[in-house]
C-alpha cells in the first residue's frame, strides 16, 4: 500500500479521500490555493502545500505545480478526486512517466471514455445498450437526414467530447436538422476545440440511472448497483437516490452484471459510473465516467463498502476486497448537494459562514469541509456539503431526511436546503414519480 498520498483536489471531496487514507494509515498532503488556506483537509493532512493563486487554471489544474509538490514531499500516489484533473488522460500519462502511480483508471481508458463516440462503440461491443443512433461522426446534413429516417424523429445531436449536457441540439423534422447540425457543431468547437458530432434517438422523458462498478485491472470487476440522478437544473445534479425508486431487483442485477461483465472484458481499473438513460423498461448506454462521482456516498450507504478504500487497494495492486455475492444494497439513501446558492435563484452566495449547526442523529451523514467561521471562496463550484441520509426503505429514509434537513443551519450564506425541504415533502418525489425533466419545471412553475 502507499506510503504517502497527494489529494489534487478540494472541498468535500478532498476531505472524503484524506479520511480514507488515514483509515489505511497512508501519509496525506494536501495542495491548496492561496483561497484554500483556511480549508479542513488542509489542517487535517499531514503535510500542506500551497500550490498557487485561486483560479483553478493556475493551482488545481496546475500540472506542474502538483507534480513539484509530489517531489517536495515524495508522495507515491495522487487522487484526483472528481472535477479538475480527474479525467485528464494527460495528466495519467504524466504521472506513469513520473513513476507516480495515478488512483483511477488507465489513461487509455480515460481516453476512450472521454470521446463519446468511441465509448458508444465500446459499450456497444461489449454488450451494453445504447441509444439507437449513427454508428460514428456525422459529417453532413444529407447524412444526418438518412439516420433520422433509419431511427425515426425526434433525434439529438451530441458533441463527441462533450458531456454535461452542452452541444446538444433536438430535431424534431427534416427542415430542423441542418440547422440543429450547424449549432451543435459551432457549440462543440465553441466549448471543448471540437466539432465532431453524432446522432441518437431522442428520449423524451427518461430517468438517469447510473451503474457503479469497480475492477481490478487485472479481468475482476463487480457493480454495486445504481443510483437515480434524474433530479438536475441544468446538468447539475441536485437530489440522487440508491436504489432507484423504480427499478425491481430483477432489473438491477441485470443491468447490473452486464456492467460488471463490460467492465471484466476491459479489464478496467478502478472505479467507474456507467451512465444510463432509463425509459419504458429499456436501459440505454449514454456515456461513461471514469472517476470516483459526487454521488457515489449513497452507493458506500447500501452496500457498507468505502469506495475510496476500494480505489486505494486497487491502485496498489491488491485487488477488489469483495465478490459480487458479497455486495449487499440494504435499505435506501438520498444525497442533497447543499450548494451555496440561492434556494430558488440558484445565484451562488459564497461569504462566511456566522453559525453552523450541522443534523445528527441515526442514519445521517454530512460529507463537508465547512465549519463555524468558514469563509467559503467565490472562485470554485458551489458545492459545499452533502447531506446523505439512510433508512431501511425509502419512506423511512425521506422521513429522516425531513427531519435532518430541519436540523440543519448555516447561517450567513444562502444555500439550497430550502429548495430540499419543500422537495421532501412533495407528492411526486415522495411516490418517486420524476424524470430528467421534473426539477426544471417544478422550479419554471414556482
Ligand atoms: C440524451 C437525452 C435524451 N435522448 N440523449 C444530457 C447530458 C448528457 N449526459 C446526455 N444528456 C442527455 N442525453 C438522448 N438520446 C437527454 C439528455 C438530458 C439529460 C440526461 C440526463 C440527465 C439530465 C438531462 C437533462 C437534459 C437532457
Amino acid at each position: 500500500m502507499f506510503k504517502k498520498v497527494l489529494i489534487a483536489n478540494r472541498g468535500e471531496i478532498a476531505l472524503r479521500i484524506l479520511r480514507a487514507c488515514k483509515e489505511l494509515d497512508i501519509g496525506t498532503v494536501a495542495v491548496h490555493s492561496t483561497a484554500d488556506e483556511d480549508a479542513m483537509h488542509v489542517r487535517l493532512a499531514d503535510e500542506s502545500v500551497c500550490i498557487g493563486p485561486p483560479a483553478a487554471k493556475d493551482s488545481y489544474l496546475n500540472i506542474h505545480e502538483i507534480l513539484a509538490a509530489c517531489e517536495i514531499t515524495g508522495a507515491d500516489a495522487i487522487h484526483p478526486g472528481y472535477g479538475f484533473l480527474s479525467e485528464n488522460a494527460k495528466f495519467a500519462e504524466i504521472l506513469e512517466e513520473h513513476k507516480i502511480t495515478f488512483i483511477g483508471p488507465s489513461a487509455e481508458h480515460i481516453r476512450i471514455m472521454g470521446d463519446k463516440i468511441e465509448a458508444k462503440k465500446t459499450a456497444k461491443r461489449l454488450g451494453i445498450p445504447v441509444v439507437p443512433g449513427s454508428e460514428g461522426e456525422v459529417t453532413d446534413e444529407s447524412d444526418a437526414k438518412r439516420i433520422a429516417k433509419e431511427i425515426g424523429y425526434p433525434v439529438i445531436i451530441k458533441a463527441a467530447s462533450g458531456g454535461g449536457g452542452r452541444g446538444m441540439k433536438v430535431a424534431n423534422s427534416d427542415d430542423e436538422i441542418g440547422n440543429a447540425l450547424h449549432m451543435a457543431r459551432t457549440e462543440a468547437a465553441a466549448a471543448f476545440g471540437d466539432d465532431t458530432v453524432y446522432i441518437e434517438k431522442y428520449l423524451a422523458t427518461p430517468r438517469h440511472i447510473e451503474i457503479q462498478v469497480l475492477g481490478d485491472g487485472k479481468g475482476g470487476g463487480v457493480h454495486l448497483g445504481e443510483r437515480d440522478c434524474s433530479l438536475q437544473r441544468r446538468h447539475q445534479k441536485m437530489w440522487e437516490e440508491a436504489t432507484s425508486p423504480i427499478l425491481t431487483d430483477k432489473q438491477r442485477s441485470e443491468i447490473g452484471e452486464i456492467c460488471a461483465s463490460a467492465i471484466r472484458g476491459l479489464k478496467y481499473s478502478g472505479a467507474g459510473t456507467i451512465e444510463f438513460l432509463y425509459e419504458n423498461g429499456e436501459f440505454y448506454f449514454i456515456e461513461m465516467n471514469t472517476r470516483l462521482q459526487v454521488e457515489h456516498t449513497i452507493t458506500e450507504m447500501i452496500t457498507r463498502i468505502d469506495l475510496v478504500n476500494e480505489q486505494l487497494r486497487i491502485a496498489a495492486g491488491e485487488g477488489l476486497s469483495m465478490t459480487q455475492d458479497e455486495i449487499p444494497f440494504l435499505g435506501h439513501a438520498i444525497e442533497c448537494r447543499i450548494n451555496a446558492e440561492h434556494p430558488r435563484t440558484f445565484v451562488p452566495s459564497p461569504g462566511t459562514i456566522d453559525y453552523y449547526h450541522p443534523p445528527g442523529g441515526l442514519g445521517v451523514r454530512l460529507d463537508s469541509g465547512i465549519y463555524q467561521g468558514y469563509k467559503i471562496p467565490p472562485y470554485y463550484d458551489s458545492l459545499i456539503g452533502k447531506l446523505i441520509v439512510h433508512g431501511r426503505n425509502r419512506p423511512e429514509c425521506l422521513m429522516r431526511l425531513r427531519r435532518a434537513l430541519d436540523e440543519f443551519v448555516v447561517d450567513g450564506i444562502e444555500t439550497t436546503i430550502p429548495l430540499f425541504q419543500d422537495l421532501v415533502t412533495n407528492p411526486d418525489i415522495i411516490a418517486g414519480n420524476y424524470d430528467i425533466h421534473w426539477l426544471e419545471k417544478y422550479l419554471e412553475a414556482k
